[in-house]
């Protein structure tokens, strides 16, 4: 059986003093067994929570899909493998709404990530226009397709979160039914691109708490969470964790 992965995803959030504590309260709360533990935080924190993290490992929340040169503001795979950062988020809807991030950018910051050796956690999701119209799984298909189209021979090597947009800062989240279910159709597609796809874990991201983790972790392919506001609270976080091991 896959280990699940629960990464936490910080947004813009933290401190120097904030991330110390949230941190040391985590690290103290996890225990041998439990399920692998992430946090990808603000690029400003990389290096100190690198210096922290103990058994957490470290991730980022973007990354460039260019290679070095004159990108003022971004920061590329290989500047993040060098702080020790482990996991990247690409595609967060939080980037495909407010910084216009389109399908075939989200799949070349996938392509750098793999190969600066990092793993990319691809997010895909749809919006509520979009689950109304009927149209969740073509959405969810095509923002996958275009990461596995230019990723096809290490595509086993990605976490893949979906994360529907309107469960994303509204309280609202996905009954174990639906997220199962959309889950169920990335496996598949998966599967179609890779014999290795099982391997690959699929997270659940949009409003994952302390009170419904273990419900929808239980779910056949939900292989951990992407946990956003809960993720800052070390006592909701360790709950998570401990429902995913
Ligand atoms: C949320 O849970 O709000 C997230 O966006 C996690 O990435």
């Amino acid at each position: 059986m896959k280990k699940k992965l629960i990464a936490g995803n910080w947004k813009m959030n933290g401190g120097l003093a904030a991330n110390e504590a949230l941190l040391g309260a985590v690290a103290a709360g996890l225990s041998e067994a439990c399920a692998d533990v992430a946090v990808c935080v603000p690029s400003p924190y990389l290096a100190q929570v690198a210096g922290l993290r103990g058994p957490v490992a470290l991730g980022a929340q973007d990354v460039s899909a260019h290679e070095s040169g004159a990108y003022t503001g971004e920061v590329s795979a290989a500047m993040l493998r060098e702080l020790g950062v482990q996991y990247v988020i690409v595609g967060h809807s939080e980037r495909r709404q407010y910084h216009g991030e389109t399908d075939e950018q989200v799949a070349q910051k996938a392509q750098r990530a793999l190969a600066a050796g990092l793993v990319p956690i691809v997010c895909v999701g749809e919006t509520l226009a979009q689950r109304e119209a009927g149209e969740t799984e073509l959405v969810v298909r095509r923002q996958l397709a275009a990461v596995i189209h230019l990723n096809g021979h290490c595509i086993s090597e990605i976490v893949v979160a979906y994360e529907p947009v309107w469960a994303i800062g509204t309280g609202k989240t996905a009954s174990p039914e639906q997220a199962q279910a959309v889950h169920a159709v990335l496996r598949a597609q998966l599967q179609a691109a890779s014999a290795k796809a099982d391997r690959i874990r699929l997270l659940y991201g949009g409003s994952m708490n302390a009170a419904n983790a273990a419900e929808l972790l239980a779910q056949p392919d939900i292989d951990g969470g992407l946990i956003g506001g809960a993720s800052l609270k070390a006592p909701d976080f360790l709950t998570i964790v401990a429902a995913a091991s």
